[in-house]
């Protein structure tokens, strides 16, 4: 692997207890012009950020292992990605590319045609977030298919829109009071090796879901069917083999647009560039944001060209879609993911934080599962003996993490879900330090 050059000391410093005054300081602030109801699941306010460390504005340095949810897989401030972006704000900021275009936005839609999968020919929309994307996958599947229904899955995220409020499975606190929701959503039962029957395989979970869809709806009802290849918030559920490529053989029979959505496992995060590829599934559109541009808001679909060129002039677009300085981001990106060979840092990731957490489940009985693929990586907490969800446990060990230096972000419909998602250029060192600091936490939280 190429070296990586940081700005910051990759180590882990505590200065104050945490949060520090300063923090509190900002938090009482914040209170009296910032509702409630936007949370921030750590205290603690980032004065500077690089690679896998945030400097807080107290001077402590903590380990980042959640990436600002799978957003800095590069690192927080890397050099090309901060050097492309002041080049281009020294050029324009913005034109709108539905009134003057640019290239960036053809260059980016380039490189996504080239690194998603399938080599049929592809069309590429940008947007500004994943929910966004989501909603114009879902437009253009009900185009072309000239059908309604879309169907999601249990444990599902795919966004807070109104749209993406349907899709997404949890109530609480995505959901509730906020309806009414988007109609012709219907939600079918994944694969999740930890909680199916024991045995069911992959192609016996995919069977589950289809026989359902037959009955309920009826294939030729069905626009799409939307999927995270391993789901994100809904706690890192790594489907059974076998059960994405039978749903998606399943779609392309039956004319249902199959769309992948890798908001959270994309771009070098699971060890490939998508999850998809890891069983040779070919998604018909593909959503994409998060890590595709370094931290600056820019999302995409990715498609079939004859679905995609169905849409008329001009029913596509926004405001800010495909902004030239997060296109300049992407591009910086994509390089550096390439330059270091992040896809197999993220699969040595994976190598060491599996093992060593696998280790530790056969030592204590509060982990009822471990998972995960490259640097997407999930521990299940449950009290001991059982496969019961144990949220209480789980944000004791996120607590204590945070207290030692090391932000630990959770996960599930249980709640009960630590998931792991460093920048892909933690450092050998910093990662064992984190993993150390996990490690501890859930020895003294659960035993
Ligand atoms: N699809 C698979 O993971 C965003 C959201 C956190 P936006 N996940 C983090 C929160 O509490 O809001 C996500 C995702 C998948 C779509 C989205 C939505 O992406 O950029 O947040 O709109």
């Amino acid at each position: 692997m190429t070296d990586i050059t940081y700005r910051l000391p990759q180590k882990r410093h505590l200065v104050t207890e945490l949060p520090g005054p300063r923090s509190s300081e900002l938090a009482a602030r914040r209170t009296s012009v910032i509702p409630a109801g936007v949370g921030s699941s750590v205290p603690v306010y980032a004065a500077d950020a690089d690679g896998a460390v945030i400097v807080d504005v107290d001077g402590n340095s903590l380990i980042d292992l959640g990436s600002g949810i799978a957003v800095t897989n590069v690192g927080a401030s890397d050099p090309r990605v901060a050097q492309a972006v002041r080049d281009q704000v020294g050029h324009f900021t913005h034109t709108c590319f539905m009134v003057t275009p640019y290239e960036g936005y053809i260059r980016v839609a380039e490189q996504l045609s080239a690194l998603t999968p399938g080599d049929h020919e592809k069309r590429t929309v940008l947007f500004n977030s994943g929910a966004e994307a989501v909603e114009n996958a879902v437009k253009v599947a009900r185009l072309a298919t000239g059908r309604n229904a879309v169907v999601a899955f249990d444990h599902a995220y795919h966004g807070r829109t109104n749209l993406t409020m349907a899709l997404t499975a949890k109530n609480m606190p995505y959901k509730r009071d906020f309806g009414p929701f988007a109609p012709e959503i219907y939600r079918m039962p994944m694969s999740y090796p930890f909680r199916d029957d024991d045995g069911l395989t992959g192609p016996e979970a995919a069977r589950r879901a289809i026989t359902a869809m037959e009955k309920q709806l009826g294939a030729d009802g069905i626009a799409a069917i939307i999927i995270e290849p391993i789901q994100g918030e809904g706690g890192f559920i790594v489907p059974a083999p076998g059960f994405l490529p039978t749903l998606a053989a399943w779609a392309r029979e039956n004319g249902v647009v199959f769309i992948a959505d890798e908001v959270q496992t994309g771009f070098a995060r699971t060890g490939d560039w998508f999850a998809c590829e890891h069983e040779g599934v070919v998604p018909d559109i593909i959503t994409m944001a998060k890590g595709i541009a370094g931290g600056m808001p820019l999302s995409a679909i990715t498609g079939r060209a004859d679905l995609m060129d169905l849409v008329h002039v001009g029913g596509l677009g926004g405001t800010y879609g495909g902004n030239p300085v997060a296109c300049a981001a992407a591009l910086a990106t994509l390089d550096t993911m390439r330059e270091l060979d992040l896809r197999g840092r993220a699969r040595a990731i994976g190598d060491v934080a599996l093992g060593r957490l696998r280790a530790l489940a056969a030592e204590v009985d509060v982990i009822g599962d471990v998972r995960g693929r490259g640097a997407m990586i999930a521990i299940e907490l449950v009290r001991p003996g059982t496969a019961e969800p144990d949220p209480d446990l789980t944000k004791k060990v996120a607590a204590r993490c945070l207290a030692e230096g090391v932000i630990i972000l959770t996960c599930g419909t249980h709640g009960n879900v630590i998931r792991l998602l460093p920048p892909l250029v933690i450092d050998d060192d910093l990662l064992a330090d984190g993993l150390d600091v996990l490690e501890t936490a859930i020895r003294a939280a659960g035993n």
